[in-house]
């Protein structure tokens, strides 16, 4: 199989690496699954100084960032991906990123991840190079670097090997919409509470149900409107429907 080959283009090449380089994503690397490269448009400026940003036109706060140094740096990140792969630009003013569009890039080739600094990037440039643009969030945050290695990661975990287990990529929170259900470990009593008995029953159809019935019953209680916007099967309405009834009445099942 092909390597999926991301190309980042930034000005702090290490920022995304400290992720990239580490834990799955990194055997990934390592394993030649996953190949990606950086192109600095620091490098690709053409003033002694290195200039990569100037003042907005129009006045305002905060510097912009010039195109050329940006588009010279970005027609060579095209050149180390394969033909199909999309160039995006992170920014707040982006769609939001979600695990669906996770899986969308995951299906392609590669991809071109542009991370900005200052106030954001000329227009021009934007308009010309860049085919989608993504937020990870509403909330700011200092530049595009980590929002690149956000997506790359949420992305290279969905290439098939990356993740040991192909299981574990199919149950990932969010994959079917619902939160994960809650994990305990060893000591059974940690000197404070005790771990769900059903864990331990050996009843593996009941710690299924029961796992299921905590999924759906924190997405209700922490996703308003998650749940609003599926179908959900008759086991999985009365599993959901035992949650809501549970968590209105006390131990003497009497309303609270
Ligand atoms: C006052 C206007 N601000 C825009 C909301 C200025 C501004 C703040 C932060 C401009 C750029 C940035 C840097 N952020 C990103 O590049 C970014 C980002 C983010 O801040 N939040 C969520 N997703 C992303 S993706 C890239």
């Amino acid at each position: 199989m092909d390597a999926y080959r991301a190309a980042l283009v930034g000005l702090f090449p290490e920022l995304a690496s400290t992720f990239l380089d580490v834990g799955v994503i990194g055997r990934a690397v390592r394993e030649g699954r996953l190949a990606y490269s950086h192109f600095n448009p620091r490098d690709y400026a053409t003033d002694v100084r290195k200039t990569v940003d100037d003042r907005p036109f129009g006045g305002g706060p905060g510097m912009v960032m010039m195109v050329e140094p940006l588009r010279l740096a970005t027609r060579d990140a095209r050149q180390a991906v394969p033909q199909g792969s999309p160039v995006i630009l992170l920014s707040p003013q982006g769609r939001r990123f979600d695990q669906r569009a996770a899986a969308e890039l995951a299906g392609l080739p590669g991809l071109v991840l542009i991370a900005a600094r200052y106030e954001g990037v000329d227009e021009r440039f934007t308009a010309r190079e860049v085919d989608d643009e993504l937020s990870i969030g509403d909330y700011v945050i200092s530049g595009g670097e980590l929002a690149a290695a956000v997506v790359l990661d949420a992305v290279a975990r969905l290439i098939p090997g990356v993740l040991g287990n192909p299981e574990s990529a199919a149950s990932e929170s969010h994959v079917d919409g619902l939160l994960d259900y809650p994990h305990y470990t060893r000591p059974e009593f940690d000197g404070e509470d005790q771990a769900p008995p059903v864990l331990l029953s050996g009843d593996h159809a009941a710690v299924a149900a029961w796992r299921r019935r905590e999924a759906l019953g924190r997405t209700w209680r922490r996703r308003a409107g998650a749940l609003l916007d599926r179908e959900l099967s008759p086991a999985d309405r009365e599993l959901l429907a035992s949650y809501i009834n549970e968590s209105a009445t006390n131990d003497n099942g009497t309303p609270r």
